[in-house]
């Protein structure tokens, strides 16, 4: 497999990137530079470090080249007094688009969105099924963009896609090799998706609680102050690619809890469909933790992006709290409508204010925690646990009569 690892390796040097993006009419400027900024932070992620970026306003992106002939003059301008190691595009790329930039900018990696992300899934995905996952969405998405580029990375990997027959168009023969490991991997993951389906069946008919949100708002953190499970929590985006689940009581009712693998916008289709049985923890739950990080100046683009996901992935209309987390570095006049707030520092905006505020009417069940600083988190295990008992008692309407007494435990 192409080793994205190994691509990014940030062991010798660290590599750059320059980051190109397109405004529109439906797009317009402000959005864009707050988007290079989420790219950039992906990049981050890689180890890729952004020396510079590039906007133009179009109707829309250049049908060969993505931005217009003047705007590639002036990267390609840049990047020859300016050596870098790749440029990176915020939309995806079509073939042609592909072709043509890697002829323009020669030995410099093109690189499109989705195959950012796909290299981070890439590199965080820890257990068997999720790098089966994550290889099958690669190749599944690289099968339609087979361009010179890519047989160029499957040479330097030495594996996979590289291993060819002689005598036979490069192209072709990476089609087919390609095909037939997807066809593989689909098989391989079969298996094992069949697996965790039995094992989650074998898991007891308990409450399932699953905690979802945008990448990087805080569900890992909030995961362990909730089952004291050790999980990773980083700065980073995708730190979580794997679920876990954890047995939780509270007030000797038992239930279970899973944390799993965040959202972004444009989360690449073929990374949606490899993750089906990921994503089936979503599905397949009782109630949801919406977990929304209320200090990022988009949390409510965030919060519609999760709830389009959800709804891809047929997991809408669940019960939902909606758990506005980072309240501790929340600053309201990042919000351009509380325009009198403007100046309000971040330690006068209370929990009152904000329960007061229109973001406590966007769901039904709304808390406001920060669940690093361990803040407003008993009001969210009291709505969480109201809900898991009722959930709870119309699985099991005997639980008190098998001998368990629903007494009021010491916190
Ligand atoms: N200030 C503040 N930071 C927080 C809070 N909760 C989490 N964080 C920080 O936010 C970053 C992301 O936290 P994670 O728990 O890894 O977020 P996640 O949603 O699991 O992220 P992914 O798994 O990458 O999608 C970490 O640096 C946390 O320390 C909070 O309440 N306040
Ligand atoms: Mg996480």
């Amino acid at each position: 497999m192409i080793d994205k690892k190994k691509l990014y390796s940030t062991a010798e040097k660290q590599e750059t990137a320059i980051l190109v993006a397109v405004s529109t009419q439906k797009q317009p400027i402000e959005k864009t530079k707050e988007y290079l900024e989420e790219l950039a932070f992906l990049a981050t992620t890689l180890g890729v470090e952004t020396v510079k970026t590039f906007t133009q306003n179009l109707e829309r992106p250049d049908i060969r080249t993505y931005t217009g002939k003047g705007k590639l003059e002036e990267i390609v301008t840049f990047i020859t007094a300016n050596p870098v190691d790749m440029v990176i595009y915020d939309d995806d790329l079509t073939t042609s688009q592909v072709r043509n930039l890697e002829e323009t900018f020669s030995e410099i990696k093109v690189i499109d969105r989705s195959l950012l992300i796909l290299a981070i899934f890439a590199m965080r995905a820890q257990t068997a099924q999720s790098k089966l996952q994550v290889e099958l969405a690669q190749y599944q998405y690289m099968y339609p963009r087979l361009t010179r580029l890519w047989t160029h990375l499957s040479r330097q990997s030495g594996a996979g896609v590289g291993m060819r027959g002689p005598g036979e168009t490069e192209l072709e023969t990476d089609r087919r090799i390609v095909k037939d490991r997807i066809a593989f991997l689909k098989e391989k993951l079969e298996k094992v998706d069949k697996q965790s389906v039995t094992r989650r069946k074998e898991r007891d008919r308990l409450v399932r609680v699953v905690i979802v949100g945008y990448t990087n708002v805080g569900k890992s953190t909030l995961m362990r102050g909730l089952a004291k499970a050790d999980v990773f929590a980083e700065n980073k985006l995708f730190a979580t690619v794997d679920s876990t689940v954890r047995k939780v009581n509270m007030e000797n009712i038992p239930f279970l809890l899973t944390d799993t693998v965040g959202f972004i916008r444009k989360l690449p289709t073929m990374l949606i469909e490899s993750f089906k049985s990921t994503l089936d923890e979503v599905r397949e739950a009782d109630i949801l933790l919406h977990v929304v990080d209320i200090s990022h100046p988009s949390f409510e683009e965030h919060l519609d992006v999760v709830n389009k996901t959800l709804e891809e992935i047929g997991a809408a209309n669940k019960p939902i709290i909606l758990v506005f987390n980072k309240i501790d570095i929340y600053n309201p006049s990042f919000n351009a409508d509380d325009e009198e707030e403007e100046d309000v520092p971040v330690k006068e905006t209370t929990l009152e204010q904000l329960k007061r505020s229109y973001i406590a009417d966007k769901a039904d069940h709304v808390v406001f925690i920060s669940a690093e600083n361990k803040e407003n988190i008993d009001e969210l295990k009291n709505t969480l646990f109201s809900m898991v008992k009722e959930k709870h008692f119309s699985i099991y309407p005997n639980w008190l009569d098998l001998g368990y007494t629903a007494v009021q435990t010491e916190e």
